[in-house]
């Protein structure tokens, strides 16, 4: 159990230890602000803590409307979103009237290559595991939390003098979510559990042996489900009903033990594998066969081994306040600085929580809401938009040491080429793939018709800069060899075909170019162009690496002297945010997509590029503080990048207090999971920076976290970095070394080192400290003379 651990102050030798815990005096009243998530990446669940009546939404990843067979589809073949109709000619008219006018009408432009929606479908809430006439006689001293280091939520209360404890947690290793019952009193639980599903798809539900049995097929598309609980009882009756239910009285504990899945599958054009029925019912059996104390160990086990990765401490203290009062406290700002770092500190430990319980090897990456929904018909479908979010959602998964968790997003990714290059054949007429503003699981890359978010065929070369971060990362060359380089090769492929010149100045450019949600249609806007480039320049890298030479990397040579970088400054020394000066400095829109060069990409250095910085600088300032939730977090790493700590820890105020729900789930509004993932990441580039060539330490540290320490976090190049740092200065930085090689340090100029064979004598040069480290050697820098002062770049 972990009641135990509902916060109180411990002392650890050197640091306070404050348990990553939310925590509530009541149930949740309402699914999207109060219920408490677990998940194992392919299942999720959201537990409500109900008093007479308990309920656990769960959900399955792969149970999704649309795509081939959906009824939503005119002539009823599914065809990813591509033109139902030959448009000979519509993307020249379209360039042409941006070459004449040097823009074009949204509208205009939708219509022209947009098309009405159909077959994308949406994400489905799998059901309620719904647990009723629980024991409910005047109920004192509730509690219901969730514990992040255990990945384990739980309710305790007593009733009639009677302590009931519950405990729920989504396990990987057993793909089972595990529900347990118990109270201190003998034969004292008593239950009824049923399963119910909403009313989209045909279903039948019977019990037994203690066992609910849920299948059918969405009326859409025909997908095949299956869920399967198993009711166990340890001491009293247990009861199948005639109508699916199974009933226990008198129980000293009552184990739960749930599986679900569909006959999905991520194989284009189909996407159907098999009936889902042996599998759920195999995981259950095996499940119940392992009884309840294993898979809690394999799942305290597996978990663990993810989220202990890495730990903050930055002077917070155990709230000694439900979280969601600490979040109202921070809100109205009467919350303490220690109060304030708590709530801080459990927000970026949540974020990597949620990242492990929505995106693990085997299903789905993470979506709009990461694993959880409770709805047939949720915000923009439950899906995967790929003009910021879906990229957003893997921010945190390198640099918080959860590598492991991107292994769906890659699997993902590389499954959008078959359907991709169907679509940059049939609407562009050009080589390699294609994939527009959002998709679902069925390969969704063509496109809609909503005027200012249909168009984004960039989409698919940022996704690709998660590949080549990952091999940045971890130097896993077959990764870079056999995953990353033909992606890399083949996105490059569509766009060296699709390029066209700019009759104003002779360069390469996108046309049409659209800046995400805004402005007007136009040729080379500033975020098209960044990411073409960021692309051309990554293949060109790995085909270095891998040794590719041909016409393809040639081609490259010569595009990536022709291209328009898409770096301007405009007439108020801002970074343009189209070719033309156009940007007005009032507009406050949410995406400041012109910024992309500064992150997630590379290319402005504050110490090579000052004017350009400073003209980033100038942009995003007049963007302003505001914005919906994943907005805020990606301008945290904005000033993150920008080596301004104080500012980046404004947006992650602004987030906290103005885009984040009870349950600290993000809320655009409503609820999306990215905001959680990019304000992780935002804290980590906060802290360690390794973009620029070398491994820099604190390099935007809020003065309001004078003291404090972090493990585990990662850096380019295999090195995993350890800080301790007091009066905003590191006292220790220890580097552990993936791969034998040098390690550029910046942050921390002069510094005693010890490495594995005693006192290292690193190359000192100017800022930066050069070590050469062997692979598996752990280096202990202690910085000896003065620290430069954090740097605030292009005031
Ligand atoms: C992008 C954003 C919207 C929203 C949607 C899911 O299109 O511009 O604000 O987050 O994704």
């Amino acid at each position: 159990m972990s009641e135990h651990r509902v916060p109180r102050s411990a002392t650890a030798d050197t640091e306070p230890v404050v348990p990553p815990i939310l925590w509530y005096t009541t149930p949740a009243a309402d699914w999207e602000t109060g219920s408490l998530p677990i998940g194992n990446g392919a299942m999720g669940a959201c537990v409500f803590g109900g008093l007479g009546t308990e309920r656990l939404q769960f959900n399955e990843k792969t149970l999704w409307t649309g795509g081939p067979g959906s009824a939503d589809l005119p002539d009823g073949r599914y065809d990813s979103g591509n033109w139902h109709r030959d448009r000979p000619r519509a993307l020249t008219r379209v360039r042409e009237r941006i070459d004449s006018d040097g823009q074009a009408d949204p509208e205009w432009v939708a219509g022209e290559l947009g098309s009405p929606r159909t077959g994308f479908g949406a994400y489905q809430s799998f059901g309620d595991l719904l647990v009723e006439g629980l024991a409910v006689v005047g109920v004192e001293d509730y509690r219901r939390w969730l514990d992040l280091a255990d990945a384990i939520a739980g309710v305790g209360y007593t009733s009639a003098g009677v302590r009931h404890t519950r405990e729920y947690f989504a396990s990987h290793p057993d793909q089972v979510v595990v529900a347990r019952f118990a109270a201190d009193v003998p034969g004292r639980v008593d239950c009824v559990v049923r399963l119910t599903t909403p009313d989209n798809r045909t279903g039948r539900t019977s019990a037994r042996d203690g066992r609910i049995t849920c299948s059918g097929r969405l009326t859409d598309n025909g997908l095949r489900y299956e869920a399967q609980v198993q009711v166990l009882a340890d001491g009293g009756t247990r009861t199948d009903g005639p109508d699916g239910t199974v009933t226990v009285r008198g129980a000293d504990t009552v184990l739960l033990i749930l599986a679900a899945g569909t006959d999905y599958a991520p194989t284009f054009p189909d996407y159907r594998g098999v009936d889902p029925h042996p599998g759920v019912g195999a995981r259950v059996d095996a499940a119940v066969a392992r009884g309840d104390a294993e898979l809690r160990a394999r799942h305290l086990a597996d978990h663990g081994g993810l989220f202990d990765r890495v730990r903050l401490h930055i002077g917070q203290a155990a709230p000694e306040v439900p979280t969601d009062e600490l979040l109202h406290r921070y809100r109205a700002g009467v919350a303490g600085p220690a109060q304030r770092r708590a709530l801080e500190a459990l927000h970026f430990q949540y974020g990597r929580y949620l990242l492990i319980a929505s995106s693990r090897a085997g299903s789905l990456p993470a979506n709009l809401q990461g694993v959880w929904n409770d709805s047939t018909a949720p915000p923009w479908a439950g899906d995967y938009h790929v003009n910021v979010n879906l990229q957003m959602n893997y921010w945190p998964a390198e640099t918080t040491n959860l590598t492991e968790t991107a292994t769906p997003l890659f699997d993902y990714v590389e499954g959008l080429v078959a359907p991709g290059e169907r679509t940059a054949r049939r609407l562009y007429d050009a080589p390699g793939w294609v994939v527009h503003n959002e998709t679902t699981p069925y390969g969704y890359t063509g496109v809609h018709d909503w005027a200012t978010a249909f168009w984004f065929p960039e989409a698919g070369a940022w996704l690709a800069r998660h590949h080549w971060e990952h091999w940045l990362f971890t130097g896993d060359e077959d990764f870079l060899r056999e995953r990353a380089w033909p992606l890399l090769r083949s996105l490059a492929r569509f766009w060296l075909d699709v390029l066209v010149t700019d009759p104003r100045d002779g360069t390469l450019v996108v046309n049409p170019s659209y800046s995400p949600e805004h402005g007007p249609f136009t040729a080379g806007a500033a975020m098209s162009q960044q990411i073409v480039r960021d692309l051309f320049g990554n293949a060109r890298r790995a085909a270095r690496l891998v040794g590719a030479d041909d016409e393809l990397t040639a081609a490259l040579d010569t595009a990536l002297d022709r291209l328009d970088p898409g770096l301007r400054v405009g007439s108020w020394g801002q970074l343009q945010e189209w070719k033309h000066d156009a940007d007005d400095p009032d507009d406050t829109h949410r995406h400041v997509s012109h910024l992309y060069a500064l992150h997630p990409a590379d290319h402005l250095d504050p110490d090579r590029d000052p004017e350009l910085v400073a003209a980033a600088r100038k942009a995003l300032r007049a963007r302003g503080d505001g914005g919906t939730g994943w907005s805020r977090a990606w301008k945290i790493n904005f000033w993150a990048r920008l080596r301004d700590g104080d500012h980046a820890h404004l947006m992650l105020a602004e987030l906290l207090a103005g885009s984040t729900l009870d349950n600290l789930w993000d809320t655009h509004p409503p609820f999306q999971i990215d905001g959680n993932l990019g304000a992780t990441a935002g804290v980590a580039e906060m802290l360690v920076q390794s973009h620029h060539r070398a491994v820099h330490v604190l390099p935007a540290l809020p003065a309001c976290w004078p003291h404090g320490s972090v493990s585990g976090l990662r850096a380019r190049g295999d090195v995993t970095v350890d800080l301790v740092w007091a009066d905003h200065r590191p006292t220790t930085v220890t580097l552990h070394a993936g791969r034998t090689g040098p390690i550029v340090v910046r942050g921390v100029p002069t510094a005693m080192v010890t490495g594995p064979d005693g006192p290292v004598r690193p190359a000192a040069d100017g800022a930066l400290l050069r070590i050469d480290a062997v692979a598996g050697g752990r280096y202990l820098l202690t910085p000896t003379g003065p620290v430069a002062d954090q740097v605030t770049v292009g005031r």
